[in-house]
């Protein structure tokens, strides 16, 4: 399932050109499951689980941390067919009766419905935009569609999407309507109009399609991407000028104004420059672009290289050569390599004797490898704040970053001391993923972030934007505040495979959500720029 959520591409794709056998993992029989769902909806194999096992089983499966094994042993041993029956089990010490089921297994299972329940329905940036992604490919190619875009949180950005909004401009809306409920993806249509389209995908998610005439789109397209927060904003705006505006267009008294298919014209019309859509949240950017103040925010292509990469030696998928290559394909200057410290032995900690013949691998390989590859090092950060190497040998490596994987549940005042201790060690040039979170698995661990920022600042550490799907770390509202507090951040992926380093966009959608500008990104500065920053 992680493989299939984890695919570059929809797997309708991949599965049309005959490639299922070339992902990593799929053999003969999830492969002939994935046709089967994709040409028929479903498969015999959900067919017959379906009919055997009650639906409210099968849900427990979307608690994170509960496996299909525990699932089944609650359903038989307890009869628990529902979240509420197993939050009542758990409270009720009946389910510490179970064999194998200790306390603190119990506690989890608690903090995980917890969890699901704030989270309600939502799912990961980087789910939903592969599937909003595919429903565009399949509808914008028709003849009679003009504009097909997706809008809505996805569009912005936000870290979890609630459903997919797909809006369009169709000369044909009813034609275009009746592709889109009969897409493979779509498992149920929840209502449908001449204009209007609500289904589930057969994995739950919810997509709305709403379609105007070619020549309406501006309008529609702005209404449903900015927040709430946003369009009210603007529409007292509007309302000042004697407009009203609304997701049919701009009108004065009953005339429409002619804005056609753009939908910087609403901000123009406003007397407004267009407003970046990953701004539209009214957290300041509509006071920014009166007083013509808005920032010119960083892009993909202004990283100039990534300096967050395991190997093999830890627990990468490839080996430094092919790290580099990906870099190199992606038209990076420089990298780095930072496998994990000795603490972390489940992700193959590299002991002092290890990262030192890395180093000299890396320096003998420097010249062949095509791209700057700065040595370096993921150093675990210790219970009390101090780190996992000797600073004798973090002296030697190019580029040291500092992170929290173990002993994080110490409370905020030892975990704030413990971060700032690595900050002020003088070997350290980044804090990665600095707050902890998981996305629904794991919140931040509790932590003074002033301090840490007024400590970043007066040392020149930066913090990362950790592109990671699941991490997002910084979140967009803690790399603003960074950036406000004066700290340089840096957007890395954290990349554990060369195919990682395309995770950049969810790091650079923060990054940009922060309000940040390529000048307040370190890993955006040319290679001796760079150079000069580290001062190694
Ligand atoms: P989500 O789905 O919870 O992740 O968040 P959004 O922002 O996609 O919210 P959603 O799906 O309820 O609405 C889609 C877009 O439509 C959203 O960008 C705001 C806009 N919108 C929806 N309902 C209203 C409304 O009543 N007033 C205004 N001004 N805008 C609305
Ligand atoms: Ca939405
Ligand atoms: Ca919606
Ligand atoms: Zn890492």
């Amino acid at each position: 399932m992680q493989t299939l959520h984890s695919l570059p591409e929809p797997v309708a794709d991949v599965a049309a050109e005959g490639r299922l056998d070339d992902i990593p993992g799929f053999g003969e029989a999830i492969r002939a499951k994935i046709t089967d769902i994709l040409r028929t909806g479903t498969t015999p194999l959900y067919e017959r689980v379906k009919d055997q096992v009650p639906a409210g089983v099968l849900g427990l499966l979307g608690l994170p941390g509960l496996g299909a094994k525990t699932a089944r042993q609650v359903w038989q041993g307890l009869g628990v067919e529902s979240v509420e029956a197993l939050e009542e089990a758990a409270r009720s010490g009946k389910l510490a009766t179970l064999p194998g089921m200790g306390e603190k297994t119990v506690q989890k299972i608690l903090a995980s419905i917890e969890r699901a329940r704030r989270y309600g329905d939502r799912i990961l940036l980087s789910q939903a935009l592969p599937l909003a992604e595919s429903l565009v490919a399949q509808l914008r190619p028709r003849a009679e569609v003009e504009h097909l875009d997706y809008a809505g949180s996805l569009r912005r950005g936000l870290e979890t999407i609630g459903d997919i909004d797909l809006v369009g401009a169709s000369r044909d809306p009813a034609a275009t309507i009746a592709a889109f409920v009969h897409l493979p993806q779509v498992g149920r249509v929840i209502t449908q109009g001449e204009r209007m389209a609500r289904v589930a995908l057969h994995g739950g998610v919810e997509v709305d399609l709403k379609l105007v005439r070619p020549g309406d789109y501006g309008p529609l397209l702005h209404h449903f991407t900015g927040s709430r927060a946003h369009s009210i904003h603007l529409r007292k705006i509007a309302e000042a000028r004697g407009l009203k505006i609304n997701e049919y267009g701009v009108f004065r008294g009953d005339t429409e104004l002619p804005l056609g298919d753009d939908e910087d014209a609403v901000y123009q019309v406003l007397g407004l420059p267009p407003i970046p859509i990953h701004l539209r949240e009214d957290r300041g950017e509509i006071e920014a672009a009166q007083a013509g103040t808005l920032p010119h925010l960083i892009t993909e292509a202004d990283i100039r290289g990534d300096v967050h990469a395991h190997t093999t030696a830890s627990d990468g998928t490839a080996t430094i050569e092919q790290m580099a290559q990906a870099a190199q394909a992606r038209g990076y200057e420089y990298m780095a390599i930072t496998d994990h410290s000795q603490s972390l032995r489940i992700a193959g900690g590299l002991t002092p004797e290890r990262l030192r013949g890395q180093i000299r691998e890396i320096r003998r390989l420097e010249d062949a490898l095509g791209i700057a590859c700065f040595a370096g090092s993921e150093v675990d950060i210790r219970a009390d704040g101090t780190l996992d190497f000797e600073d004798a040998l973090l002296a030697e490596l190019d580029f040291v970053i500092a992170s929290a994987h173990l002993h994080n549940n110490q409370g905020e005042a030892a975990q704030t001391k413990r971060l700032i201790g690595a900050i002020e060690n003088p070997h350290v040039d980044l804090i990665a993923h600095p707050t902890g979170r998981l996305l629904g698995k794991r919140d931040p661990y509790p932590l003074d972030f002033d301090a840490v920022c007024e400590a970043a600042r007066r040392t020149g550490t930066a913090l990362e934007i950790n592109s990671s799907p699941d991490r997002l770390d910084l979140s967009d509202a803690y790399a603003r505040h960074a950036c406000q507090q004066g700290v340089r951040l840096m957007v890395n992926t954290d990349a554990h495979a060369p195919d990682n380093y395309g995770l950049l966009r969810y790091g650079i959608t923060v990054a940009r959500r922060a309000w940040l500008t390529a000048e307040d990104v370190l890993n955006t500065r040319p290679l001796a720029a760079f150079r000069d920053w580290l001062g190694r």
